[in-house]
C-alpha cells in the first residue's frame, strides 16, 4: 500500500491542486470522526433551517459545509467555493487557480439512521475568459482538473480521478491517512444489478418506465436475465456499489413536480460521478445527452442522470432512442 501524495506526484499532478485535494481530506477524516461518534458528538438531527434547494438541512450538513469552505478558503490556493448548502459562491484568493464545487454531505437523511453518507467534490479551474461569481463555475464537467467522493461506510474510502483513471484509498484510522487500495478501478461493462428509487415508477417518462419493466420482467422478458436491485438513497453508497462489482445507477427526470423534474445537482453530484464513472471505462447521460458535455446554465441546476456499466447504460439508452415522448427535463 502506498499514500496519496506520492501517487499523485507520479501522475505529474500540479501540486498545488494536491494541497487542495488533501485540504479536502483533512476535512473529511474530521466528517468521518464525528460521523463515527454518531449522537455521542451531540451533531445528530436536523436544524430548522432549509438550504438552497428547500431541504431541511441536518446539522452535519451544516458542520461539513463549514469544514470543507473554511479550511479551503484557508489555504489561498481556491479562488471560489460553491457548494450545495450555500446561497452562491463564496469568494476566496483573487489570484488562486482553483474552484471547487462540493456538495459536504450527500444523502444526508441516512445520517440519522447510521447508514452511508459522503462528501463529493469537483475541482476546475479559473475560466480564461473574464468570469465573476456564480459565472465562474458555469464550465461544463469536461473542464474539471479533479474530481472525487469520500465515502463514510463501515470504512472511509476516497475515490478520486485527475482524469488518469480511477484509484480508491481507505482511511486508516491508526495512521491518520488515506491509503491506496484499488490502483485501476473499471466497472464491468455487463451487469445484472440496478440501483433506482421504484417508489417514483409512475411518474417516469414512458423510455425509463419501458427499460425497468424488462428489467423487472427477468428470464421471462426480452432481456432473459435476472436482475437485482440495490438502494441505499445516498448517491456515493449507491455508485460506489457500481463501481464496484457493476450496475446501473439512474435518478431520472420525473413528473411529481413540473417545477423540479430533476433531483441530482449537475455541479455537485452528476459531474463528479460521470467524471469517476467514465474515468472507471462507464458512461453517464441525461437518458438524451452526455452529462460532462453540458453547459451549466446556474450553479444549483439539477439534472437526469444515468450512470454505470457501459453496455447497459447504452441499453437503457437505446430505449430514449426508439421510444417518442416529451422531455419531463425539458
Ligand atoms: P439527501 O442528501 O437530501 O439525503 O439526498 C440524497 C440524494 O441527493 C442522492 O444522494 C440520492 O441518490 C437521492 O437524493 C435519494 O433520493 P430519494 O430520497 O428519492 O431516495
Amino acid at each position: 500500500m502506498q499514500r496519496l501524495i506520492p501517487v499523485l506526484n507520479s501522475d505529474h499532478v500540479p501540486l498545488h491542486l494536491i494541497s487542495v485535494i488533501n485540504t479536502l481530506l483533512t476535512a473529511a477524516k474530521e466528517i468521518s470522526h464525528r460521523l463515527h461518534q454518531g449522537s455521542l458528538a451531540g451533531t445528530l438531527g436536523s436544524t430548522l433551517d432549509e438550504n438552497i434547494q428547500g431541504e431541511t438541512q441536518k446539522k452535519l450538513d451544516i458542520v461539513s459545509n463549514q469544514l470543507i469552505k473554511t479550511m479551503l478558503l484557508e489555504t489561498n490556493l481556491v479562488h471560489a467555493v460553491a457548494s450545495e448548502e450555500e446561497d452562491d459562491v463564496v469568494m476566496g484568493n483573487p489570484d488562486a487557480r482553483y474552484l471547487v464545487a462540493f456538495d459536504p454531505l450527500d444523502g444526508s437523511s441516512n445520517i440519522d439512521i447510521n447508514s452511508s453518507v459522503g462528501t463529493i467534490f469537483s475541482i476546475l479551474e479559473k475560466p480564461k475568459h473574464p468570469a465573476e461569481g456564480k459565472e465562474l463555475f458555469l464550465q461544463t464537467g469536461d473542464e474539471q482538473v479533479a474530481a472525487g467522493y469520500i465515502l463514510y461506510g463501515p470504512s472511509t474510502m476516497l475515490v478520486l480521478t485527475t482524469g488518469q483513471g480511477v484509484r480508491a484509498y481507505t482511511l486508516d484510522h491508526r495512521v491518520g491517512e488515506f491509503l491506496l487500495t484499488v490502483d485501476k478501478l473499471t466497472i464491468p461493462e455487463e451487469t445484472q444489478e440496478f440501483a433506482i428509487n421504484m417508489s417514483n415508477q409512475r411518474f417516469w417518462a414512458k423510455p425509463m418506465q419501458a427499460y425497468i419493466q424488462d428489467l423487472l420482467a427477468g428470464t421471462e422478458g426480452k432481456r432473459q436475465k435476472n436482475f437485482n436491485m440495490r438502494w441505499n438513497a445516498a448517491m456515493v453508497s449507491d455508485v460506489h456499489r457500481v463501481l464496484s462489482r457493476s450496475g446501473i445507477f439512474a435518478y431520472p427526470a420525473d413528473c411529481r413536480d413540473e417545477n423540479k423534474p430533476c433531483k441530482l445537482r449537475l455541479l455537485y453530484e452528476a459531474n463528479p460521478m460521470s467524471f469517476i464513472v467514465e474515468q472507471a471505462g462507464g458512461k453517464a447521460s441525461t437518458g438524451y445527452e452526455r452529462i460532462m458535455s453540458l453547459q451549466p446554465t446556474e450553479i444549483h441546476q439539477r439534472v437526469s442522470v444515468i450512470m454505470g456499466s457501459r453496455q447497459e447504460v447504452n441499453t437503457c439508452l437505446s430505449y430514449y432512442k426508439s421510444i417518442e415522448c416529451e422531455r419531463l427535463d425539458g
